[in-house]
């Protein structure tokens, strides 16, 4: 050794924690949404005390959970963590959506200590009988993989939920007893490889689609919102640019490629809504279905028909040709594969994208539906991040031709009320560059409000819309008697919410004209602060597809 220099520190090993955050860095989670905890406090303080990693704090559990899941919409995965029991049951029904949308968030949970868990000792966050291991239970059903960590264990264990969480696009579960959190960790892991490909059912496959696509005399692509959840956007684009094939999107999947582009054909909602695209698509000799979910709001109430035997069905790990299931198919491999096989089309897309047509109304004209959507629809620019919640106001905004690079959200699927207001928090988290507009019934809005006040907090500037219609209007629309007052909800002052929740230096405004409605929008165009604006319509004032749920009860319900 020379003179002078010191000697080499080893460096003390990571702790169970530590080790875990460390990972998560290196899948791209720089961010943990949570609400901090006794039991949780020994990840609270690694996860403040790590450097690449930044604690954001929530109002509560389900928003923080909710949060997450915006996040992980931009930016792939996304980290939550809460304490036991009182505060993980409060996310679990977060989660639970994150499940059923294919969103991959890491719930980090705290739990009391080893000691205590082996005394059966009866502690707060508990149910007083000494069972340490219910809420795990609870939460299994609800995510692909689930651990409760160790020394021994940690190394594996979480390369195994990386790889469970990416390889399904759904949310892990990992506990951390409070003693244990702060043990070294004994144990090494290589992270696991990516799944891949049988390569004798990939060429089965492509080429049976191949086939299948030269023979059709029409085809057209449906891509989804499952090939973005797996980060395969552009790969969706290449193939439709070598095919040359035009495409239309479905309800859930909106935004999945740019709507300004000669391909694409418009929305396709069953009988529902554009019937030119509708007859198209169905008429087609070849539908390629990639990433998509044939659910009830996706197919106009299952009004739509897609024929089995014409449809190709591109799923994360396997694909269909007709009645032919290819296992241990790839998406990203497929489409590859087929981007470089496909024989292009020269044609011209059969159809137009419709638009919501023109701004109706002005000066002290009422905001009706006709005015209010194409307003909003002439709002939205270019790489925005449209956040739309379950209700008539997604249904109206989903028919918006948007502007490329914008991204439109919807928790389609599991359609859980108050979920957009705080994921337009956690998207605004992932991508603090891109404009993000919050589009909210008010009655969806009651649910998570508070969260409007993190955007403060942390200096984001979105633009939120919060639609009054006196109450819950898609279940008027939907229940047997409108009036009924299950329906119906506490007025709030809505537009005073961001000066009470902290939000100085907000615009702010209530509409109830065209007119004040255009002022309002003028302002919130400038983005040097953000904008909160009450949109105040009349009880009735639905978007055509919520009328045209309305109508269509009996399918939607199968009755
Ligand atoms: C957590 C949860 N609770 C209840 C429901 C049932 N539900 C679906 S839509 C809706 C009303 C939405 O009302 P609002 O946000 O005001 O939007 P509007 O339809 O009036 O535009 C309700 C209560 C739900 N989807 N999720």
């Amino acid at each position: 050794m020379r003179q002078g220099s010191t000697p080499a520190v080893k460096a003390a090993p990571k702790t169970v924690v530590q080790h875990v955050l460390e990972r998560l860095k290196t899948i791209g989670i720089s961010e943990v949404f949570g609400v901090a905890g006794d039991f949780a406090f020994p990840i609270e303080d690694a996860i403040v005390k790590s450097s690449g990693i930044e604690w954001v704090g929530c109002c509560n559990e389900l928003n923080a959970a909710y949060a997450a899941d915006g996040y992980a919409r931009i930016h792939g995965v996304a980290a939550l963590n809460t304490t036991y029991g009182v505060g993980e049951l409060s996310a679990i029904g977060a989660i639970a959506g994150a499940y059923a949308e294919h969103v991959p968030v890491f719930h980090l949970t705290g739990m009391p200590n080893m000691p205590t868990q082996a005394a059966h000792a009866v502690v707060h966050h508990t149910l007083g009988n000494g069972e340490f291991d219910l809420f795990r239970k609870m939460a299994e059903p609800v995510v692909c993989a689930s651990a409760i960590l160790t020394p021994q264990n940690v190394a594996h264990e979480t390369e195994r939920l990386i790889a469970e969480a990416l390889y399904h696009r759904r949310p892990v579960y990992m506990a951390f007893p409070a003693d244990v959190a702060e043990q070294p960790t004994l144990s090494k892991a290589q992270p696991l490889d990516p799944p891949t490909s049988d390569p004798a059912s990939l060429q089965e496959a492509s080429d049976a689609i191949v086939e299948m696509l030269k023979k059709a005399r029409t085809a057209c692509v449906l891509p989804g919102v499952l090939a973005v959840r797996a980060g395969l956007r552009q790969p969706v684009q290449s193939f439709i640019d070598a095919s040359g094939l035009p495409f239309a999107t479905m309800f859930g999947d909106k935004s999945t490629l740019d709507e300004r582009q000669p391909a694409y054909i418009g929305m396709y909602d069953g009988r529902l809504m554009d019937e030119a695209v509708r007859e198209f698509v169905e008429s087609c000799d070849c539908v390629v279905l990639i990433g998509i979910l044939l659910s009830d709001f996706n197919t106009g109430a299952f009004t739509s028909h897609l024929d089995q035997e014409r449809t190709i069905d591109i799923r994360h790990h396997r694909v269909r040709v007709g009645s032919r299931v290819y296992p241990n198919v790839q998406m990203t491999d497929i489409l590859a594969e087929l981007t470089l096989r496909v024989t292009k089309r020269h044609q011209e897309p059969p159809i137009r994208p419709a638009s919501l047509g023109p701004i109706k109304g002005a000066g002290s004209d009422p905001i009706t539906a006709e005015a209010l959507y194409p307003r909003w629809a002439n709002f939205i620019e270019p790489n925005d991040i449209l956040i739309t919640e379950t209700g008539t106001s997604s249904m109206g905004l989903a028919f918006s031709l948007l502007p490329n690079g914008t991204t439109f959200h919807n928790q389609t699927l599991w359609g859980a009320i108050g979920w957009a207001t705080p994921a337009a928090f956690g998207a605004a988290v992932a991508a603090p560059d891109r404009r993000v507009v919050l589009v909210t019934g008010e009655g969806s809005h009651q649910l998570t409000a508070q969260e409007v006040s993190q955007f403060c907090r942390r200096g984001l500037k979105p633009v939120v819309f919060v639609l009054n219609n006196s109450g819950y209007l898609i279940e008027r629309l939907l229940c047997k008697n409108p009036d009924f007052a299950y329906n119906d909800l506490a007025q709030w002052r809505y537009s005073e919410l961001p000066h009470a929740l902290g939000c100085d230096g907000w615009f702010t405004a209530r509409v109830t004209t065209c007119g004040e409605f255009d002022e309002a929008l003028k302002a919130a165009r400038q983005k040097d602060r953000a904008a909160y604006i009450e949109v105040v319509t009349e009880k009735y004032a639905a978007s055509p597809l919520a009328q045209k749920y309305h109508e269509s009860v009996a399918t939607l319900y199968h009755q």
